[in-house]
């Protein structure tokens, strides 16, 4: 390296140190300073179901196991609870009554799977895992998506349950099937964690809007849109209205924020901002990130009040409302 080269690498390192450190102090309550010491294992989640699908998790992490398996066996509780109105069985019908999910997976190797637009299958999460380890692709999609878990060992389940149905129906007769937009449901979980080893993964899984236009896929099972992972740095994970977080890639974007020296709060909140900033915010749509960082520094912000997020650590668990950006 020239002595002139090292000069700039030794400027941007303490540019980048400097920025550590502010952004720690702007940093409040969970996303505040960094811990002495790393914070792990440690699982968050988006919601208040997050606190089940935490739990799971935390039994594996606690055993020692791996934030892949993990994060896999956290969503699969809220997938499985007919209780969560936008994840798996029980989920919210597109316009046309059939129950459409997306989801996505990715572990501390970078590595990841996809499934979008998939039907009749409960654990989209598990797809999604053996589309990252048993395909070369990342993601698969529709009847392709339903192939591949045939022939792969899932069974076909029934998703649309007699509740969910029933406010379909309704939604029909209110709106003649006009409004495709998508009702303001926002239950998608998103869950990251950081394993004993200090390895991070994360999940995200979804019905979508409901009553979206059939076809209709969202943020969720795209990487950096409704999720991603870098083990260097950290993870975020989003839910809330697709089409905001698609055209900004709000993950994506949070972790190359906080590679350059936000916490995770900040970056939240900065990928939040770009949302506005693009004049994106019709003051209706909702919108949240939550994001943690290698030390195990937990951050989150949404468009409008009312994100809540689970954390589960060795101190117990918690669920705490997001700040609005
Ligand atoms: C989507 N982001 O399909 C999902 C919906 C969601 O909580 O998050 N609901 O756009």
């Amino acid at each position: 390296m020239s002595i002139e080269s090292r000069r700039e690498f030794l400027r941007k390192t303490m540019i980048g140190a400097g920025a550590v450190s502010l952004a720690s102090l702007a940093g409040s309550g969970c996303g505040g300073d960094p811990p002495a010491e790393a914070r792990r294992p440690l699982v968050v989640s988006t919601w208040r179901h997050g606190l089940a699908a935490n739990e799971a998790a935390w039994e594996l992490l606690e055993a020692g196991g791996r934030a892949l398996d993990a994060v896999e066996a956290g969503v699969r509780v809220s997938e499985a609870d007919p209780e969560v109105r936008s994840v798996g069985l029980g989920g919210a019908p597109d316009g046309e009554g059939h129950v459409t999910l997306d989801a996505c997976i990715m572990d501390q190797r970078g590595e990841c799977g996809a499934v979008a637009f998939l039907e009749h299958i409960l654990h989209p999460i598990s797809v999604a895992r053996m589309v990252m380890e048993k395909t070369p692709h990342v993601m698969l999609v529709g009847s392709g998506a339903l192939d591949f878990a045939l022939a792969n060992g899932f069974e076909k389940t029934n998703l649309l349950t007699a509740e969910a149905e029933a406010k379909w129906r309704q939604w029909l007769l209110a709106t003649s099937g006009r409004e495709k937009t998508g009702a303001a449901n926002h239950d998608t979980i998103g869950m990251l964690a950081i394993d004993e080893q200090g390895d991070l993964s994360g999940a995200c899984t979804t019905s979508g809007l409901a009553y979206k236009l059939r076809g209709r896929v969202g943020d969720s099972p795209i990487i950096g849109a409704g999720l991603y992972v870098d083990n260097a740095v950290g993870a975020a994970c989003a839910t809330g209205r697709g089409e905001l977080v698609m055209k900004t890639l709000g993950t994506f974007l949070i972790v190359e924020l906080m590679r350059h020296g936000a916490s995770p709060d900040e970056a939240c909140r900065r990928a939040i901002g770009r949302i506005d900033e693009r004049g994106w915010n019709d003051g209706d749509a909702q919108v949240g990130y939550l994001a943690i960082d290698k030390s195990g520094r937990v951050g989150a912000s949404s468009l409008r009040p009312g994100f809540q997020y689970a954390v589960r650590d060795g101190s117990g668990d918690n669920l705490l409302d997001a700040q609005p950006a």
